[in-house]
């Protein structure tokens, strides 16, 4: 297959002012009929290619006149007419069989429910038509289904008719005023159960709000239906952007390639990003179903009023979005935790991506497959580099430039250079350099030294910054990078920061910009030398390397009055430590210093944080993935010895403040979903993780009881999981109480799934071998291919990386079957074996085998071939 490069794109040669849609619902064959207005952009007859894959061609009309085979040609992936008038009307009549949709792309069933997927190049799989983002379109639907199997009749906009028809059937009519691209149509059919509320915005209109559901799981959508309210609220507040239909729809399926999709009006969900249940959810799960309805419901003006002139410019709504999401989820919880958990996954997920064959710019140049970046890079790494926009223009002229990017781009289809054009009009200031971010794949490093001089009191910070190479990129220009820092005094007071050559202004945090490959900035007028507080925030998604000693990390632990530094300095004690423990490992016994255990007793002891999440956060190693990045060959056996002794010895030797710590946040825990009772829980579960596994034999009963006693899920789950990971009396039993009692839950047996999947033993291949076996285990399904796949080959490292290749085989064997099912879940689970450079020659080699057999197989889908094929590369 061959590359798509965004150097290629050209308009398109013809606009449509109106599509009428026409379905006829049926299973195995449904018809559609698109009538679509045509005007040629020449004003003269144009020869038009339209989209289409697994389409079954009825006839075609243009102007009432059904053209002849010699009139049209029509080849996998599209038709094309020839000569078609400066302005017509063209009538496609095509059919499609939704049942053996399987790849879950244009018209699909889930659980008996119709529904579409057309983001990314799904339309094409409903009808022929011009299937790209800056085609835009008024939309008219019409659809007819069966009364009994489908009460429910769904698409974007408003309502307008519908009735009775003969035979059993009804129709529903639906018009969307807003021009959109097709990617952001959707059709829901299907016998769902509502759950209905509404929203008075700012300006007095009311919105009428309604969830769809199985009506088993209706019951779990009020949480969903609160994280809406208040995400329209908030984008009033924050931004002035008022939602601007009077009606907005999500619908939840179970059946769904990724977490939702932003249709215009009609937003559709995976169910694990829409119900939520203190009995069968996690506090992670309510937060993040919060996360994603706010991000989908922003997404109405980052991504469906201002939209992307074609799919390279991806991170123009999504990177924007996220942040926005972000930034809802800041000011509804806490900001630091927030920060934090954003700051992990950047760092354990994008920067491993940045940082192997897979890397590639937040605007990538050329895709085989575009649903293949849908990724951290362009999401996370993309919501990072409107986030330094924000730092470096501050909070008001960025608001500033939002208003104006909206302004003059209402309603139409634009460029990453479009965004950051606005920013630049409002702030005068100049973004040329800072445009590299967009263009440039790789994860920065920063250096940074200090030099105290006392006869002066001044401190200088020389910085130098460089990005590695990336495939296809060898040479990398400086970036402009916006460093956040103050100075923490001897005495752990925040000290005012006067640059040389300026006046005094008492801030005590201030913005530091690199744009050039060394810089240097001295501060004046201190007494002594202070402790540099460097990158607070995690002002810019680089890799920071200085010159901080141990006892300056424990120093800004202790005083920083920037959280998130304060949580930074005991991850790099704890980083530091570990990464010495693996690299001498097997020969010495691998023991956590005594400096950082007090540290975190003294936060145990609650002295210094309120915030039960911060100190749960700020005692957590940090992950897997964050300090394999730190090796330069990963040892899989010795990382697994190393944190599990680490964490044994925490357990132990804390054992008094963790019990404390563990009875207090009980006594908090009110059972709510109140940011403090979840933080509660977070502190207690992270307690009880240390307690048990420091003695097992001692803490284990403590779990069985919160697993027996608890009704909450998050209770329960963090209960079980540590009993499943020692492997003592108790895990297989409750293993099976817990299938036994949530069997009808599938996203609660999706958990039982993970959980499993994740226990990180030796055994696992076999484990999930066998679970694979389970009644409940189906390919068909992408959330559970993903709880039990997903989980073992990301989260699982010493079972998935077993000597004998055993887990690398039984991942190569599953892609290759769901590849001709599903290639856009087989491509994401492939993306592990990406990282086979990371690992000892023995298991590189096994690694690469699998990739070469994958890529071997015939007919594999453009999805897994780009994967596979880079990987290699
Ligand atoms: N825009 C969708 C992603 C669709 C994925 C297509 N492969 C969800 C989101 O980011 O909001
Ligand atoms: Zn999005």
């Amino acid at each position: 297959p061959e590359p798509i490069r965004l150097a290629d794109y050209r308009p398109p040669v013809c606009e449509f002012e109106e599509i009428s849609l026409d379905f006829v619902l049926d299973p195995d064959v449904t018809t559609v009929t698109s009538r679509l207005k045509v005007k040629t952009r020449s004003g003269a007859p144009e020869t038009l290619a339209l989209d289409g894959r697994e389409l079954t061609l009825k006839s075609i009309k243009i102007d009432d006149r059904p053209l002849g085979r010699d009139e049209f040609q029509v080849d996998r992936e599209h038709l094309t007419l020839i000569d078609v008038p400066s302005t017509c009307l063209i009538e496609i009549v095509t059919t499609i069989a939704p049942r053996l949709n399987s790849a879950l792309m244009g018209l699909y069933l889930s659980n008996g429910i119709y529904c579409t997927q057309c983001e990314a190049e799904g339309f094409r799989r409903i009808t022929y038509f011009l299937d790209r983002p800056d085609v835009m379109t008024r939309y008219k639907v019409r659809i007819e289904a069966d009364l009994a199997s489908c009460p429910v009749l769904l698409s974007n906009g408003n309502p307008v008719g519908g009735g009775k028809l003969a035979n059993g059937r009804h129709f529903a009519l639906w018009e969307d005023p807003f021009r959109k691209p097709a990617y952001l149509f959707a059709l829901v059919a299907g016998d769902l159960a509502c759950l209905e509320d509404h929203h008075v915005t700012r300006s007095g209109r009311r919105v009428a709000l309604k969830l769809y559901a199985d009506s088993a799981a209706i019951d779990q959508c009020a949480h969903a239906m609160d994280s809406l309210k208040r995400s329209m609220r908030w984008d009033e507040d924050a931004y002035g952007l008022e939602y601007d239909l009077d009606l907005f729809q999500i619908v939840g399926v179970g059946d769904f390639n990724f977490g939702a999709m932003e249709n215009k009006g009609l937003n559709i969900f995976n169910t694990s990003a829409l119900l939520a249940r203190t009995d069968t959810s996690t506090d992670g799960d309510f937060q993040q179903v919060e996360r994603i309805v706010a991000h989908e419901y922003f997404h109405n003006w980052s991504g469906d009023r201002v939209t992307c002139r074609d799919w390279f410019q991806l991170t123009l709504k999504e990177g924007l979005t996220v942040f926005r999401d972000q930034q809802f989820s800041s000011d509804m919880h806490s900001a630091a935790v927030k920060r934090i958990a954003d700051v992990m996954l950047l760092r354990e997920t994008q920067f491993a991506e940045d940082a192997g064959p897979l890397a590639h710019p937040i605007r990538p140049e050329s895709y085989v497959e575009i649903n293949n970046f849908y990724t951290r890079t362009v999401y996370e790494k993309g919501a990072e580099v409107v986030r330094m926009l924000h730092t470096l223009l501050g909070a008001e002229l960025f608001r500033k430039g939002i208003d104006l990017y909206f302004a003059r781009h209402d309603g139409s289809a634009v460029t990453c250079e479009d965004f950051v054009q606005a920013m630049a009009d409002v702030s005068g200031r100049d973004l040329r350099r800072f445009m590299r971010w967009y263009s440039q794949a790789g994860t920065p490093e920063v250096r940074v030294t200090r030099e105290f001089d006392s006869s002066t009191g001044s401190l200088t910070l020389e910085f130098t910054q460089s990005t590695p190479p990336t495939p296809g990129q060898q040479a990398k220009l400086p970036l402009h990078i916006p460093i956040r820092v103050g100075l923490v005094g001897r005495d752990g007071q925040a000290l005012p920061l006067q640059l040389a050559g300026e006046n005094a202004k008492g801030e005590t945090a201030r913005v530091l910009e690199l744009t050039e490959e060394r810089q240097s900035f001295t501060f004046v007028g201190l007494d002594a030398a202070p402790v540099p507080s460097i990158l607070r925030g995690f002002s810019a998604p680089v890799r920071l390397r200085s010159d901080l000693t141990k006892d300056d990390l424990l120093h800004l632990l202790k005083h920083d009055e920037d959280a998130f530094n304060r949580w930074e300095a005991a991850q790099s004690l704890a980083a530091e430590a570990i990464v010495q423990a693996i690299r001498m490992s097997p020969q010495r016994q691998p023991v956590p210093d005594a400096d950082l255990i007090q540290a975190y007793s003294r936060l145990l002891e609650g002295s210094i944080e309120q915030d039960h999440a911060f100190v749960a956060r700020t005692l957590s190693l940090p992950g897997r993935s964050f300090i394999a990045q730190q090796l330069s060959v990963i040892d899989v056996d010795a990382m697994h010895r190393v944190f599990k002794t680490f964490q044994e010895t925490i357990g132990r030797e804390l054992e008094a403040p963790l019990l404390a710590a563990y009875r207090s946040m009980a006594r908090i825990d009110d059972g709510s979903t109140r940011t403090a009772a979840m933080a509660a829980r977070t502190l207690k579960n992270a307690a009880l993780a240390y307690l048990v596994i420091g003695q097992p034999a001692k803490f284990e009963p403590l779990a069985v009881s919160q697993y027996r006693q608890s009704s909450m899920m998050t209770d329960r789950l963090s209960a079980l999981r540590i009993l499943a990971e020692i492997d003592g009396a108790a895990g297989a039993s409750l293993l099976e109480d817990f299938y036994g009692r949530w069997q009808n839950e599938p996203l609660v047996v999706n958990k039982w799934f993970a959980l499993q999947a994740g226990i990180e033993d030796y055994k696992s291949p076999e484990r999930v071998e066998a679970l694979m076996q389970h009644p409940a285990f189906t390919l068909a399904n992408p959330n559970r291919v993903r709880a039990l796949l997903g989980t073992f080959s990301m989260a699982n490292l010493i079972g998935f990386h077993r000597e004998d290749g055993a887990g690398y085989r039984l991942l190569a064997d599953k892609v290759i079957e769901l590849d001709s099912k599903n290639a856009q879940v087989a491509a994401r689970l492939l993306t592990t074996f990406g990282r086979w450079r990371r690992f000892d020659l023995h298991r590189q080699q096994m690694m690469k085998s699998q990739l070469e057999r994958i890529l071997a197989v015939p007919g594999l889908s453009r999805d897994s071939y780009e994967i596979a094929s880079k990987s290699l590369g």
